[in-house]
């Protein structure tokens, strides 16, 4: 049978996900939006884990300084509609410009409203708001997550707010800007217990240094990778915008994996570790597996990343 991105996605499918994320999620979208809005503030309120104050230094929020003080004038009633039309994707200009900022300004830009209503600048959830049963269940469920699945909630809702959210996901259609990779004397070169593997060593150290275009230049040229919960992106110019948008910041600590071949000269590669965003740094180390399928010319013809279940599954290498 020939190799596919669609037959490569099952490799080493034996492992435990988090899959409450997606199931969770679903539960989210099903409320009143007044009901999901509520429910983000108690549980970013409530569940004890706190933001990174360094973590606004990877997001651009010159881009947003514009809208913040421009909801920090509004009456309370204009700001709860801003953040109701936000949630609801609603077609409003501070919608559409939501929409166009990257991940980690979207996210800082929620970071800084919470902080104005925790201060009283921006009105908070109305005292009294009575959340539905059903938004009850759903608070209590996120309350029960370990913190690694809790804050991929939270940010997947953030992120799908703002008018036209298909449209953000699309990272082929738009060029995300460069970063400035870590100087080669401050990087580090991984070592991954069982691997040796080259093109893998070097995804990592390439991640690690926010080094995007010789990271891209590791994958077949219709390779694809494939974040955790979402479809393959396929093909190197829209990886390439996906890591510029997504992976600044992220800091990277794979453990230990196995490699073994399979048909027609590939080879399979699972490594387990720990990943870190930089808004949650040390306090949130995120369980997390890499499937690789290395084509016969050792470029990664497939990559999946998967929030593993629990720890647990950080032991679990077995081949299939
Ligand atoms: C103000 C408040 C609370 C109430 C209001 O009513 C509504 C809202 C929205 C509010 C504010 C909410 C806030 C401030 C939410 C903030 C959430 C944040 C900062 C979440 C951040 C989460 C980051 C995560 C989960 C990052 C995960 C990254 C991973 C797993 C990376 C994996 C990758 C690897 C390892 C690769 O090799 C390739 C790339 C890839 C990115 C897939």
């Amino acid at each position: 049978m020939a190799v596919s991105i669609q037959s490569a996605q099952s490799i080493f499918s034996n492992m435990e996900i988090a899959s409450a994320v997606p199931a969770t999620t679903e539960a989210f979208y099903k409320l009143s939006v007044e009901d999901q809005l509520a429910l983000l503030w108690y549980a970013y309120t409530e569940m004890g884990i706190s933001i990174t104050p360094a973590a606004p230094g990877v997001a651009s929020m010159a881009l947003v300084e514009g809208i913040l003080s421009e909801i920090k004038q509004m009456s309370p009633a204009a700001q709860s509609k801003t953040m109701f039309d936000l949630a609801s994707n609603a077609d409003t200009t501070i919608g559409r410009i939501y929409t166009s900022l990257r991940v980690n300004t979207k996210l800082g830009f929620w970071y800084e409203l919470g902080q104005l209503m925790k201060q009283g600048i921006v009105a908070p959830i109305p005292a009294g708001y009575q959340m539905s049963p059903e938004a009850t269940t759903v608070l209590e469920t996120i309350k029960k997550l370990d913190p690694s699945q809790q804050i991929t909630v939270l940010r997947n809702t953030v992120v799908n707010m703002g008018y036209d959210p298909a449209f953000s996901q699309e990272y082929g259609k738009r060029s995300a800007p460069r970063s400035t990779p870590t100087a080669p004397e401050e990087r580090v070169k991984t070592k991954i217990e069982g691997i040796s593997e080259q093109t893998v060593l070097n995804y990592i150290d390439y991640m690690n240094a926010f080094d995007f275009t010789p990271a891209i230049g590791l994958f077949a040229e219709e390779g694809a990778l494939q974040p955790p919960f979402q479809k393959p992106i396929v093909g190197r110019e829209a990886i390439l915008n996906y890591m510029r948008e997504e992976c600044i910041g992220l800091k990277m600590m794979p453990q230990q994996g196995v490699s073994e071949p399979t048909e027609d000269g590939y080879r399979q590669v699972k490594v387990t570790g720990k990943v870190e965003t930089p808004w949650f740094g040390a306090n949130v180390g995120m369980n997390i597996a890499w499937r690789f399928l290395l084509d016969p010319q050792g470029q990664i013809f497939f990559v999946a990343i998967d929030l593993l279940a629990s720890p647990k599954e950080l032991l679990n290498l077995i081949r299939q």
